[in-house]
Parts: structure tokens; sequence; C-alpha cells
């Protein structure tokens, strides 16, 4: 029988890292782990299922940098499907959906479209899509009639062309072969589906670090939950080749979330991923569901308030602990979601038993997160929202929630009737994503140093905890000292 007042529970800022003995150089540094058994990141974060920070832009820029995106659910089947294709066919290089021309179009209108868009030509469509032809700098610039139409000047079909999924050498390969600088892609019915251009292997060259599947695409994974057609959203996800499916509830320690899982599981390939539990019994029976990955964190998100509003939750450093003794034993690779303010938090959170990281607010201010920049005082936001708050709940106009099932009120007939368990609010606008990583990835490695772990599972082993008071916190920030200049990785909550 349980005691009635369970263990203490401590969380980023009750703890820092011990430093170890430590003999290694920088560079010798790995910082690879695994999302859930199958899928491996070069770097361990995740970016959330959240509608304020994961569409597809986000989940390209986050595998481009060695992580990976879970694309929220709080949109209709297709489209979340179709965002999927889109990360899928980025690749390292290729746009997924090139601007084009119609052959009527006049020159004046394709070179605007090109000095638009900073490109060197564009490829010409018919209204449906299919490839007529491709008309370039070269083809305008001896044509001193602008009003001509495109269709007079374009190089027309057959053109070199690439089948859709082609490789990067393979396409490389045709490109040198003809002399080319752009190779349009196209599907069996000659429908255009993409470019390839020289230009974007030179991008590739940028993004070494790429996290990707066994073809060479980008990874990304997908939120569904477990009300009315979530299976059918599984299917569709799975359809669109996504790499894994994470089965994204408030409440992971529930029998509706074992059975998705577990159907999810009988009919496909994908990993899946179930969460969000805070205690080993909640790994444990997700564990006996079959889920590859298990997503712990009940109620430490910075828009979170199920804490308060049910009183529920673990502080997230012992919930991690607890829910890793469970997952060690069985082999199942552990997220630790929500509650990460700084950089020293990720390794706190792999010392307690995580294998990597999932971050909402700590994203969410990027360029490549949903949503527009808001300018106050002078100062530049990005709105970011729990989905559990009124606004991701309610039902706007025509557009409806599909994700208040996160928080089980799928039922809930009307707005008013909502109990939210989130709130709105905005964050500070962060710039490009990359710069981000880095400062993030840069403070995980320099607390792999401290500690003396050169791999995660290094760290994991060799790292222990001190616990700490009020005090100490206080003697943890910068104190003492009025801050003048912003550092790129520290600001005062
Ligand atoms: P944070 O990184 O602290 O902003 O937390 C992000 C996490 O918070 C998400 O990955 C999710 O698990 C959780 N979340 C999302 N919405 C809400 C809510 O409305 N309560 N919570």
């Amino acid at each position: 029988v349980p005691e009635k007042f369970a263990t203490l529970g401590l969380t980023y800022d009750d703890v820092l890292l011990l430093p170890g003995a430590s003999d290694m150089a920088p560079d010798q540094i790995d910082t690879s782990s695994y999302i859930s058994k199958n899928v491996r990141v070069n770097i361990p974060l995740l970016s959330a299922a959240m509608d304020k920070v994961t569409e597809a832009r986000m989940a390209i820029a986050m595998a481009r940098q060695g992580g990976a995106g879970v694309l929220h659910r709080n949109l209709s089947i297709a489209d979340q499907a179709n965002q999927v294709d889109l990360v899928k066919r980025s690749e390292s290089g290729m746009v997924t959906d090139p601007i084009t021309v119609h052959p009527d179009a006049t020159l004046l209108e394709a070179n605007d479209l090109c000095a638009k868009f900073r490109i060197s030509g564009v490829p010409v469509t018919d209204a449906a899509g299919k490839l007529l032809g491709i008309v370039t700098n070269r083809d305008m610039a001896f044509e001193p009639d602008r009003t001509r139409q495109v269709r007079e000047v374009m190089t027309p079909m057959p053109l070199v062309t690439g089948k859709v999924g082609i490789s990067g050498v393979d396409a490389m390969e045709l490109l040198r072969r003809h002399k080319i600088e752009k190779l349009p892609l196209v599907d069996g019915h000659g429908i255009l589906k993409g470019l390839i251009t020289v230009k974007d292997f030179v991008k590739a060259e940028k993004y070494p670090n790429a996290a990707k599947d066994r073809e060479g695409r980008l990874l990304v994974g997908a939120a569904v939950g477990v009300a009315g057609d979530a299976y059918e959203r599984a299917q569709a996800l799975v359809e669109a080749g996504v790499d894994f499916i994470v089965v994204d509830t408030a409440h992971g320690h529930s029998r509706l979330v074992g059975d998705m899982v577990a159907k999810i599981k009988s009919n496909s390939s994908v990993d899946v991923i179930g969460g969000n539990i805070a205690t080993r019994d909640g790994a444990q029976a997700l564990i006996d569901a079959g889920v590859d990955g298990i997503k712990v964190g009940v109620g430490p998100g910075s828009i979170c308030t199920t804490r308060v509003v049910a009183g529920i939750g673990v502080p997230q450093v012992t919930a991690i602990y607890e829910a890793s003794l469970a997952a060690k034993a069985a082999g199942v690779p552990v997220i630790g979601d929500g509650g990460l303010q700084y950089s020293g938090d990720i390794a706190k959170a792999l010392v307690a038993g995580a294998d990597t990281v999932m971050l909402g607010s700590l994203l969410a201010g990027c360029e490549e997160s949903p949503g527009e920049l808001l300018f106050i005082n002078g100062k530049q936001f990005k709105s970011y929202r729990g989905m559990g708050s009124l606004a991701a709940m309610q039902t706007r106009g025509e557009r409806k929630s599909f994700s208040k099932d996160r928080y089980f009120q799928e039922g809930v007939a009307s707005d008013e009737k909502l109990v939210p368990e989130g709130i709105e609010g905005q964050v500070p606008y962060r710039g490009p994503l990359s710069a981000v990583v880095h400062q993030l990835t840069g403070g995980l490695r320099q607390s792999m140093f401290y500690v003396g772990g050169r791999t995660v599972a290094e760290l994991q082993d060799n790292g222990r905890f001190v616990r700490i008071t009020s005090a100490g916190l206080k003697e943890s920030h910068p104190h003492d000292i009025q801050m003048t200049v912003e550092a790129p990785n520290y600001s005062r909550k």
C-alpha cells in the first residue's frame, strides 16, 4: 500500500549537478540520443506538440538542427497529414512548394516574381499544377518586349526532371550531367511536386547534423489524441510518412491512452509514444500497453495550470526519475516534457533519467514558430498558449478545436462549460531557431564536460545532484548587480 504522503518532489530549481572528474576534449562530446526505441536524434531536443510551437516550418528547422518536432493536432486530419508531407518532402534541400508561374503571365510578371523571391527562374505550370516548362533570367534577359507571354519564351517540356523522392546524390548527378541549375520534381502524372536547385545543395551542407530517416529525409513526429477519429488521424499520419506518433494527453495513466497505443501499434510499424505520466506506475502502465517511448510531465509547463486547477502533478525532476525507474528496466526511452527554463535544465533532466526533453516556451519565440511577430512598447514578442487554454479548446466561428480531448473535454457541449488547464500569453521574440538551439546544446555540452560524460548515457550514469535551498538558488543566478547587457542564453524570469 503506498503511503499517503509520497516522497518529496523536486524540480529543476531544487537541484544542481555536481562537477565530476573529467578528462575529455569538447570535440569528443556526443549528444545523440533516442526519442523512442527506434528513433535516434543527434541532439536530445524536441519541439512541443502545441499550436503556437510546432508546425511544418518548426519541425523542418528542428530536424535540420539534429532534433525533431512533434506536429500539434489542433487542426484537421488532412492538414496535419499535409504538414508531415511538407517535412518529409523538404529533405535536405528540396523546395516542396516552389513558386510557379502560369504560361499566360507576362514576362514583367515573371520577372517581378524572380525579384521578389530572389530566384533565378520559375517552373511554368497550368492551373492543375502540371509542369509545362521553365522560364529563367536567361530566357528573359534578351527579350525587350516585357508584355510577351511566358509561354513564348520559356524552355518547354520535355525538360530534365526528377521523380519525387529522388536521392540527393542522384539529383546532384542529373544537375551535373546536364549542366543545369534547377531540377523540377514531378509525379507520375507530370504534376510539379518540388524543385531541387544547386543552391539547395549548399544549404544541405549547412546542416551536417540534421536528424534523418533511413532514406535521408528529415525526421518528424506528430501528436494524436484518444477521442473521436484519433485512430483515423494516426493512420493518415502514418500514410504521410511520419516517423513516430505521440498519443498526447494530460493524463497518460488512463486506459484510453493505453488502448490507443496498443491499437496503433498493432496496425503499423512506426514508433508510438504515450503520455503524459508523472509516476512509476504510470510509466509501467504505458510499458505494459507496448509503448516505444514515454513522455513525462504533469503540470510543469510554463503555461500550465493543472497543478492549481486540479491540484495534480509531480515536480518534474522527481517525475522523470520515478518514471525512468520503470522505463530503464524495460529499455524504453523517456522524454522530459515541459518546465525547462534554461539550458542547464536539459542536463538536469537527462541526469534524472530522461533521454530527450521537449520544449515549449523556450522555442515559442522563434522565427519558425507559427504566428505573427507582435510589437509591444517597442519590444518584439510572439504569442504562446497552453493547449488546455480556453483559446486552444474553444470553437471560434468555423474553426473548431481538434485537441480538447488532451484534457478529456471533447464531450463538453459549449465553450462556457470548458474547464481550462492552461493560459495564454506571449514570450520574447528570439530570432531563428538555429541560434536558440546553438545556445541550448552549447549549454548541454558544457554540462557534459563538467559532469564528465562523453555521451548521454555516460552523463546519465555519472551525473549526481545536490539539493539546494532558496538561498542556493539565489546564489546561482546573477546577484548584487544590475544587468545592463542582455546575454543570448540568460534572462531573469
Ligand atoms: P514549457 O516548455 O514549460 O512551455 O512546457 C511545454 C509543455 O507543456 C508541452 O509540451 C505540454 O506537455 C504542456 N502543455 C501544453 N499545453 C498545456 C496546458 O494548456 N496546460 N500544457
